[in-house]
């Protein structure tokens, strides 16, 4: 296949952006590279994992089962190999291990990286769009990897993105500046420039929340709730709802069409969504989209996690949006 002219893709995009830092040492791009090929493998078997669950229900007993397992430990073994290689990686931190991963000495690298394998992996069975979620931060010691490395606020980041494996294969990365997002040609292998600096609408079309969790919600959630569904009247349907339970795919829906998500903290303190690899490069990406992100109180990029799996609630969306919600939140009549 020959790409038309106007077709860019991610490296040649990246190496765009490299070139507008005349000092950068080009790590940054290199390792956003292989983060795009870890996408393309999970990928690869997350589309293979449809044949094999299909022929489950031909009668193979327990592939269902193991096939959900076997992803979420192909996804991890994936990034950590992929990143570990790379020779930019000095340490990881996963949903899937309670401790840091580190990188042997001699292919240690300037970054360390926070990730979700494979987001919303309850949802595999039933064929809906998951994600691998990513932070980059770069270490702030040169010879060793310390817990400070990653217990930071997430205003630090140096990048984020995510790989969603829907319709199609789509990459979406902020280096803080913009939010771009990459369709996998799969017929090519090639990630190709689909949406450049995309920015969060401002209209709000879409409330995506977990309405059965209302009995464990504080107040101002409701009354934020039952506000924006009252912008419904008999002239006109304004907002509707939409919720996936897979957030990195109820998150990439509104930044596309305009829609805030909540994901609040319970009435009791207890929050669902981690910090590190959730809310924050979501957070950093919906910033640098003119949107903003809170976890009801504060803004998510000013949490000092204490904890690597440390849970936090979240408000996501439009700016604008945001504040009015977390007004609610706070019981303050808006
Ligand atoms: P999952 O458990 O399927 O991995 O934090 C993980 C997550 O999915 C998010 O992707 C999703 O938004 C959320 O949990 C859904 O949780 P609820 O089922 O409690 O709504």
């Amino acid at each position: 296949m020959t790409a038309p002219e106007s077709l860019i893709t991610l490296t040649q995009h990246i190496m765009g952006k490299q070139a507008q830092h005349p000092g950068a040492s080009g790590h940054f791009s290199m390792l956003m590279t292989q983060i795009g090929v870890a996408g393309k493998l999970i990928g690869a078997q997350v589309r293979r994992a449809g044949i094999i669950e299909l022929w489950g229900q031909t009668g193979q007993q327990n592939v269902q089962g193991e096939t959900v397992e076997k992803l979420d430990r192909i996804a991890q073994d994936t990034m950590v190999e992929v990143l570990r290689r790379s020779g930019h990686v000095a340490a990881m931190a996963s949903e899937e291990e309670t401790e840091i991963i580190e990188v042997p000495q001699h292919l240690a690298g300037d970054y360390v990286v926070c990730f979700d394998p494979l987001d919303g992996s309850s949802n595999i069975d039933s064929n809906v769009s998951i994600g691998t979620i990513f932070t980059i931060f770069r270490r702030t010691r040169p010879n060793e990897v310390v817990l400070k490395d990653f217990l930071r606020p997430g205003r630090e980041m140096v990048g984020a993105g995510y790989i969603i494996y829907g319709s199609s294969t789509a990459l979406v990365y902020s280096d803080g500046k913009s939010v771009d997002c990459f369709t996998l040609d799969p017929s090519c292998g090639e990630y190709f420039l689909t949406r450049e600096n995309m920015r969060w609408p401002e209209r709000v079309g879409i409330l995506s929340i977990n309405e059965c969790n209302e009995p464990y919600w504080p107040a101002g959630v409701r009354a934020y709730v039952d506000a924006v569904k009252a912008r419904n009247d008999a002239d006109k349907r304004r907002v509707s709802s939409r919720h996936i339970g897979s957030l990195v795919s109820d998150f990439h829906r509104n930044l596309v069409k305009g829609g805030v998500f909540l994901y609040p903290m319970d009435k009791n303190g207890k929050a669902k969504l981690r910090v590190l690899y959730e809310c924050n490069p979501l957070a950093f990406i919906a910033e640098a989209a003119g949107g903003a992100a809170s976890d009801g109180k504060k803004r998510i990029l000013d949490l000092e996690p204490t904890g690597l799996h440390e849970r936090t609630g979240l408000v996501i969306g439009p700016k604008a949006e945001v504040e009015l919600a977390v007004k609610y939140m706070s019981g303050q009549k808006p």
